[in-house]
């Protein structure tokens, strides 16, 4: 009998995923979940064909160039890859894949939520209800927002998941202007009604909300730098579904308690899950909404991306290039 390929899984998966892995695969999945710490993920390495890597493991140059690396494949459930040195692995030969496509929406649809929470003051409204703080009934002077119609959204990055926020967000009223490092096809900025800004300088000094969704890489690290937060209007905000590195957090924070920045709409943090106390205040004060990187968190979505997984998986054991593979040149 051939021996099936060992698959270490870092993290709990859905149920329906776990077990057709274990059918599929000699699938040692980790049950704590809880984050495996770089010793688990040396080791795993040691021994596994294929890792299953998120967010939360570091898959270091260190970890896939140890000498006995037996590594073939790193099957990251996530989108993002800033958890792998992707150019370490392929210069050892190990094949890089991710779960793009099937949470390029839910992200979306979180992007907009956050769009909305602190214009519209989402979050401190319902917190009068649930922390126990007296409602005086209504008033027509009392939890009064801004508008999100008609106001400009600036999206830096335009790839799957900046396209379907701009599609909520034109129906939302809001008008679409876009940072990326080419422009859109003419079809697509068309039918988003998007105007594309070469100099992200320029954009920022103009929007109302600004929103990132552009990958952390090398290139993108701190992106939103301290020079480029203060081109930012006092009163404009920022959303972040992407990743906390592509903004200078500390100076972002400083700018809103300053009043120098309108607010924050953050799903994601620099150095996550830690997240400043500053910001905590911040939302307290109903500056900022935050939320605890629950993006693309829904029961669909992790199935999917649990498929995607298991597609890549087999079609690279199958000896073929798999679907969502990663290249450094990507990146
Ligand atoms: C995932 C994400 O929850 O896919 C991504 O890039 O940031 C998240 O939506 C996480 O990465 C799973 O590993």
């Amino acid at each position: 009998v051939k021996k099936k390929p060992l698959v270490v899984v870092t993290r709990k998966l859905p149920d329906s995923i776990e077990t057709r892995m274990r059918e599929l695969f000699d699938a040692r999945i980790n049950l704590d979940d809880a984050p495996m710490s770089a010793e688990q993920l040396a080791e795993a390495a040691r021994g596994a064909d294929v890792l299953v890597p998120t967010v939360t493991d570091h898959i270091t140059a260190d970890i896939v160039n140890q000498p006995d690396c037996k590594l073939r494949l790193i099957a990251n459930f996530g989108n993002g890859v800033d958890n792998i040195d992707v150019e370490a692995a392929h210069a050892r030969g190990i094949t890089v894949t991710n779960t793009p496509k099937v949470l390029t929406e839910d992200t979306a649809d979180m992007t907009m939520a956050l769009i909305l929470a602190v214009p519209r003051r989402l979050i401190e409204g319902a917190s009068v209800l649930t922390e126990g703080k007296p409602w005086a009934g209504w008033s027509p002077t009392w939890m009064l927002g801004h508008r999100i119609g008609g106001k400009r959204l600036g999206i830096i990055g335009m790839g799957r998941i900046g396209q379907a926020v701009a599609r909520r967000a034109r129906a939302f009223g809001l008008q679409i202007h876009y940072h990326n490092r080419r422009p859109v096809a003419p079809k697509i900025a068309e039918e988003l009604g998007a105007t594309y800004w070469e100099s992200l300088d320029q954009m920022l000094a103009r929007m109302d909300i600004i929103s990132v969704n552009c990958p952390h890489t090398p290139a993108t690290y701190h992106l939103l730098s301290a020079r480029r937060l203060k081109l930012i209007r006092k009163d404009a905000y920022i959303v972040n579904t992407a990743r906390g590195e592509v903004t200078d957090e500390d100076t972002l924070i400083k700018l809103i308690e300053a009043g120098d920045i309108g607010g924050a709409g953050l799903d994601v943090y620099e150095h996550e899950p830690a997240v400043n106390p500053k910001l905590v205040r911040l939302a307290r004060a109903g500056k900022v909404a935050l939320l605890p990187h629950m993006g693309s968190a829904t029961i669909e979505g992790r199935v999917e991306m649990g498929e995607k997984v298991i597609i890549n998986i087999r079609t690279f054991l199958d000896a073929h290039k798999p679907p969502d593979r990663v290249l450094p040149s990507m990146l």
